[in-house]
């Protein structure tokens, strides 16, 4: 384990750093230009915006103001934000040195983070399908056997990894892929109880969801899980990208394009949305997705998420029970060849992000920040930026963004996840052929 400074770990990652297999349409966005204009004003929120915080009784600093992150112009000039500040929010700068350790080198595209309740790490490696579990001092495990085999081509792959909140009695784990199937393939989630050892093995793998219909697409996964306090489990869905797939996000009898909303088991909650329409898959909790591939709860356990958005389209939304999160049919973005995809960024009975990206940061993973390392981060958004090459970080006020910060740009490191730590510090994977595994603290 290697524990440098920010300007020492620089050198140290642009090792292999630029080994990243040719991004997909959907993940490549924009070439990065930092030295590009700054846009419009039209993110920047005025004086009304003196609310109160989330904290009530706490003194609130007051509220950011200023420019921009700096970023290239938008792709979508034409249209115009919703409301103030939902997009190109002032930036805004984390006060406590950050200091980066390096536990661990050597994955191969690396995509998934989760927390066993001993602190060790299990690992996903997307394309060769295999789990680790790597130590706090960065030693790994060999590959975890008895996963079944995935459909590793473009985005799918072994995705997201989760520790079933009762592991210490049941010792099970959870986790997503790209399953290979009879016409194609499609997300699948499974179960397993993991036996711990030199040699760790799952067994009595169960799949407990299956995405339907099946498809034949290498793209648009989703693939993002999350537990709930009260004991459910949300998966984020894509629409696999190609028509067949993009024009179901509105269908209620598909889950592409969905968020779904499901038991431990796979059962469905007797509390979902659409259990009232016959035709609706029951699992479904939100519809009018592109590719969710970040997903996060708040400190109200309310379910945020970030969506890979088209050409100058990446969208954050606060996803809540039956809502209409508008793709195909509304966003503001563009086809990566630059024909337009919307009439209008917005319409009646369609849900509006809470912000957007134009130009996109192609968003991986996510985490809300509760922990007390760093007080100034509490309530946070904190994305990994694929494209952007970087740790996006939001100031959120009433559900409003109202702050962004571009962190560790220096590292020129795409970051695929992102999870908070059970000691508060910041855990996120590198993506690229040697993918690193780096811990946020202060200095
Ligand atoms: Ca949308």
């Amino acid at each position: 384990m290697r524990i440098l400074s920010m300007p020492l770990i620089v050198a140290t990652l642009l090792v292999g750093c630029r080994e990243d297999p040719e991004p997909t349409p959907s993940d490549s966005g924009t070439s990065q230009q930092d030295s590009g204009v700054p846009g419009d004003d039209a993110g920047v929120p005025g004086d009304d915006a003196g609310v109160p915080g989330d904290d009530a009784g706490v003194p609130e600093d007051p509220l950011p103001s200023g420019p921009p992150v700096p970023q290239g112009p938008p792709n979508v000039p034409e249209f115009n934000p919703a409301f103030p500040g939902q997009t190109r929010a002032p930036a805004i700068q984390t006060k406590t040195p950050i200091q980066v350790t390096e536990i661990a080198s050597g994955f191969r595209n690396p995509w998934a983070i989760a927390f066993l309740p001993d602190q060790r790490m299990l690992v996903t490696e997307k394309a060769t399908g295999s789990l680790y579990i790597v130590t706090q001092q960065g030693a790994k495990s060999p590959a975890v056997s008895g996963l079944p085999a995935v459909d590793a081509r473009g985005q799918g792959g072994l995705l997201d990894v989760e520790v079933s909140p009762d592991y210490a009695e049941s010792q099970r784990i959870y986790w997503t892929y790209s399953e290979p199937r009879t016409g194609g393939n499609g997300l699948t989630v499974a179960r397993a109880r993991l036996v711990d050892g030199a040699q760790p093995r799952v067994e009595n793998v169960q799949i407990i969801f299956r995405m339907m219909p099946t498809l034949e697409s290498t793209l648009h996964s989703g693939g993002r899980m999350v537990f709930t306090p009260d004991g459910k489990l949300f998966v984020t869905l894509g629409e696999r990208s190609i028509l067949a797939g993009r024009v179901q996000a509105q269908d209620v009898k598909s889950h592409l394009g969905k968020v779904v909303r499901i038991n431990p088991d796979g059962t469905v909650p007797q509390d979902n949305p659409y259990l009232g329409n016959p035709e609706a898959k029951p699992e479904i909790w939100s519809v009018g997705h592109r590719n969710v591939l970040s997903a996060a709860l708040d400190s109200q356990n309310r379910l945020w998420t970030v969506e890979m958005g088209p050409q100058g389209g990446d969208e954050v939304n606060l996803t809540e029970a039956g809502k209409d999160y508008g793709w195909p049919t509304i966003g503001y973005g563009e086809e990566y060849s630059g024909a337009p995809i919307h009439q209008s960024p917005q319409a009646p009975g369609m849900e509006q992000p809470v912000y957007y990206w134009d130009p996109v940061i192609a968003p991986s993973g996510m985490t809300i920040y509760s922990g007390t390392l760093f007080p100034e981060w509490r309530n946070n958004l904190f994305i990994g930026g694929l494209a952007s090459q970087a740790l996006v970080r939001l100031m959120v006020r009433n559900d409003r963004v109202v702050g962004e910060e571009h962190l560790l740009k220096n590292l020129n490191a795409r970051i695929r996840e992102v999870v908070q730590g059970p000691e508060g510090a910041l855990y996120l994977l590198t993506d690229a052929t040697n993918g690193k595994l780096l811990k946020l603290t202060p200095q």
